[in-house]
């Protein structure tokens, strides 16, 4: 049996989605982000990322992470392109070169694209409004300009990422690119990616990932 953990207001997202792509039935056990909590401490505080017992799970005190029959994995994309990999069909890479392909634009994802978003949704949505400083956004807005353009021009050719299909590559990429939602000016500028983004997120299951999300506290 797979499980989860991680609230659905977390990367959690990109496994969870993937998972109902899939088909895959999982556990999912609600860790949340000890920085969200009040009072990690008090008693009877939710399990959260720097509880004991989920430190014992991932020892970097992060969600997600996942439990398959006692392969404990974590990092959100990792765990995406195992999942894809062992249950197959179209959602996985279907030779080597393809696999290689999913991996060059999940890792390019991490790397050059996610440290920006991610700022992107700090300074212009998720801090307090006294704690965003928009010059922050606006350079991580600047940076991303590069890396929309990379996409964009890759989409150009294909409605999705590898092998003319929707796989994981694309729910890995479109979990990192919607972190830059705050940012319309870098998707107006970038059409194919606005619309590749909207194709992805027009599927049953980010749907339904998305329903659960939205019904969970802020
Ligand atoms: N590279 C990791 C990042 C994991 C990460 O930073 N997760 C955040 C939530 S989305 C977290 O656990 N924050 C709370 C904490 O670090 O205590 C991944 O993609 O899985």
């Amino acid at each position: 049996m797979l499980t989860i953990y991680g609230v659905y207001r977390s990367r959690a997202t990109r496994n969870i989605w993937l998972a109902d792509e899939l088909g895959v039935p999982f556990k999912h056990v609600p860790v949340i982000q000890a920085n969200r909590l009040a009072n990690p401490n008090a008693p009877g505080a939710p399990l959260h990322t720097r509880s004991p017992e989920f430190l014992k799970i991932n020892p970097n005190g992060h969600i997600p992470s996942i439990d398959d029959d006692g392969l404990v994995l974590h990092e959100s994309l990792a765990i995406n392109l195992y999942l894809a990999k062992k249950h197959g069909g179209p959602l996985a890479p279907a030779t080597v070169a393809e696999d290689g392909q999913m991996s060059m634009w999940s890792v390019w994802a991490m790397t050059e694209v996610e440290p920006h978003a991610i700022q992107v949704l700090y300074h212009r949505v998720a801090k307090p409004v006294a704690e965003r400083d928009p010059k922050v956004a606006e350079a991580a807005v600047a940076t991303l300009r590069a890396p929309f353009a990379v996409l964009n021009q890759a989409l150009a050719k294909s409605d999705y990422l590898v092998g003319n299909r929707f796989t994981v590559a694309d729910i890995s990429l479109a979990e990192v690119f919607r972190m830059a939602s705050a940012a319309p000016e870098l998707f107006d500028a970038a059409p194919n990616v606005k619309a590749w983004l909207a194709r992805c997120q027009a599927r049953p299951a980010y749907k339904q990932m998305m329903a659960k999300r939205e019904a969970e506290p802020a």
